[in-house]
């Protein structure tokens, strides 16, 4: 398959170098990253060990875009410029791994060729060209109203034949739902407390991760997805589980003191909630303190 990972950082470089194993892969990424990809090649290290040789590129032209799958790995804010760029290519299915509920930014452009999607690798950027897998998770795609899907069982397919875990899932609206009570525990609560996923596994994080994933589930059902607070805090805790040593992208953000993924995350979920009267307190706080006291609120 060709492929396109559009905004390779961890994540992407991640899922476009084990990608690479199998298929012909084309990451668009940023310097100095793309630059050592393309000439010495992507190093996963790790709990996954890969080296591969993908292309790598800042500045994508038209042909470098048009492929049989585009992923969109990109942060949640830069998914409306990405969704323009993409669609100046000519992908036969775009399919988006960022954080947040974001499709509808690329559906804007990009129409029906999206495809929703969900991962929970644990990924970071060690220095150019090298990503350390932090945590084997799994990564689902289907429609993103849901329904069973002949395409999407085809990049779920081409993600395992290199090696990947990943299934086509029928209830993608549950899935990025979930996947955001997820991102709303552990990214909000590792990012604040400057901890590895594996310190919500006990103590009081753990509650308050909890509390985060059953609003975002209370929220989900009056939007109409029907998942239970149960089933949002058993997904945290299998992902505090898998990606134990991770630390989560919001906390690399900080710690890097670049812009989070507070307003896709907890942001969202409280917006989303006010639309539904549903009283969200648990991340309004977070989102409080993380625009306070996260990257955005880092001034020089
Ligand atoms: O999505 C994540 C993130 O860090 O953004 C995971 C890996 C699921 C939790 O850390």
């Amino acid at each position: 398959m060709d492929i396109v990972v559009f905004g390779a950082g961890a994540l992407g470089s991640l899922v476009g170098g084990l990608l690479a194993r199998e298929h012909h892969v084309t990451l668009v990424a940023r310097d100095p990253h793309a630059q050592r990809v393309a000439g010495q090649g992507l190093r996963v290290t790790g709990e996954l060990d890969a080296h591969v040789r993908p292309r790598a590129t800042t500045d994508p032209t038209p042909d470098d875009l048009t492929c049989d799958l585009a992923l969109v790995t990109v942060k949640a804010y830069d998914t409306a410029e990405a969704a323009r760029t993409l669609a100046t290519g000519d992908s036969d299915v775009v399919c988006s791994l960022s954080n947040g509920l974001t499709e509808g930014a690329l559906v804007a452009e990009l129409g029906d060729r999206v495809l929703a999607g969900s991962a929970t690798y644990g990924a970071e950027l060690v220095g150019p060209g090298e990503v350390r897998c932090t945590g084997v998770g799994r990564i689902h795609v289907g429609e993103l109203a849901g329904g069973e899907s002949e395409r999407a069982e085809r990049v779920a397919a081409a993600f395992r034949e290199a090696g990947l875990d990943c299934e086509a899932d029928p209830a993608m609206p549950r899935r990025r739902w979930e996947k955001l009570a997820v991102n709303a525990g552990i990214n909000a609560v590792t990012a604040l407390a400057r901890v590895e996923n594996g310190a919500l596994a006990e103590g009081p994080g753990r509650d308050v991760a909890h509390r985060a994933a059953r609003e975002t589930a209370r929220v989900a059902r009056a939007d109409g997805v029907d998942l239970t607070d149960d089933a949002a805090v058993a997904a945290v805790d299998t992902v505090v589980d898998e990606t134990a040593a991770n630390r989560s992208s919001m906390l690399q953000d900080v710690l890097s003191g670049g812009r989070t993924e507070v307003d896709a995350i907890s942001g969202a979920v409280v917006d989303r909630g006010a639309d539904h009267g549903v009283a969200t307190p648990t991340n309004r706080t977070l989102a409080a303190l993380l625009r306070a006291w996260g990257a955005d609120g880092i001034t020089e």
